[in-house]
């Protein structure tokens, strides 16, 4: 079995995608890391270690002593956090990947995964059904490092063969842990509000429709490509893929289907410019045609699934109707 390391594993999508990564290779194999290790990473089944992807020498290091074979990249600065320190996001999401580029060339490393996001397109992008290969302006420095990454993947891909896939996740809703400073965070928020106080603000329009996948569905995607056949993939570190695409109207009135009287109110603020920047939906004909990409979740189940993992956790103080 090869030794997979995890960056970012403590967060939103590490945290799934590394339980995951346990159920397929077994929870020896997979080497769960975070600049931070979070107190409940001690019940984790594998192997845990503290590695920030912005210190390269702990980076090849940790790689080196666990002979790791592949890395999923997660580590990394959301959207509206990094318009706050631009900088900052720039070293770790730019720096940080060549940094895990540069290891993987120089050790056993053969295959990698980075995300990466909607944010590469910007204003100029047609916005609904986005194609997978169109203008990529983006007006983030999130986007930025994004589109950055994606080239800077393929040149290792194209100049040392690297193994460097990814795709470009649309927002993504889940009840495990939160996610941290992203623009689509208001997708997560609006259903703890929902079951704990019946009330939420979403710092988006009303009217504001994006792309969003379910945590299952996102870590379906990792593994699908990351299992794809090297020869069928024309496309490498910026697969386009769709699963859902709803406002934050539409969103609350789902919602409002199981707890009737759920209140949503709207209060844009300086989120809604980036949100605004990006697409509405996105053509994943490539994802569907090069490694079989198709999503299980729409809005529907995916409303129906969310509020049935937090009731089960217990998290309601607010009365609820099961439809
Ligand atoms: C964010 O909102 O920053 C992320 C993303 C779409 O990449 N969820």
């Amino acid at each position: 079995m090869p030794t997979i390391l995890v960056t970012g594993a403590f967060g939103q999508i590490g945290t799934e995608l590394t339980q995951a990564l346990y159920t397929r290779y077994g929870a020896d194999n997979v080497l769960a890391t975070g600049r931070r290790v979070p107190e409940s990473a001690g019940t984790l089944a594998g192997p845990v270690e503290t590695l920030d992807v912005t210190d390269p020498a702990r980076l090849r290091e940790v790689c080196a002593r666990h002979d790791v074979e592949i890395i999923y990249h997660l580590a990394a600065r959301l959207s509206a956090v990094a318009e706050q320190a631009p900088l900052e996001a720039w070293r770790i999401n730019v720096d940080g990947l060549r940094n895990v580029l540069e290891t993987a060339k120089a050790s056993a490393v053969k295959r990698l995964f980075w995300p990466s996001s909607i944010a590469v397109f910007g204003p100029e992008t047609p916005r609904t059904l986005t194609p997978q290969d169109t203008v990529t302006r983006p007006t983030t420095v999130y986007g930025i490092a994004k589109v950055a990454g994606e080239l800077l993947c393929d040149y290792y891909a194209r100049r040392y063969g690297l193994d460097a896939r990814g795709v470009r996740y649309p927002g993504v809703i889940s009840s495990g842990a939160l996610p941290g400073g992203g623009t689509t965070d208001y997708a997560v928020e609006i259903f703890y509000a929902a079951v704990q106080t019946g009330r939420y603000t979403a710092f988006v329009r009303e009217d504001c429709r994006l792309p969003m996948i379910y945590m299952p569905d996102c870590v379906k995607a990792a593994l699908q490509l990351m299992d794809a056949d090297r020869e069928t993939l024309e496309h490498r570190s910026g697969f386009n893929i769709n699963a859902m695409s709803f406002s934050a109207g539409e969103l609350a009135a789902e919602i409002r289907r199981h707890i009737p009287d759920f209140i949503c109110d709207f209060d844009p603020d300086e989120r809604q410019q980036i949100a605004d920047s990006w697409p509405d939906s996105l053509d994943d004909g490539a994802a569907r045609r090069e490694w079989g990409w198709q999503p299980s979740y729409d809005l529907e189940t995916m409303t129906a699934d969310m509020l049935s993992k937090l009731r089960a956790r217990r998290l309601s103080g607010h009365k609820e109707t099961a439809r």
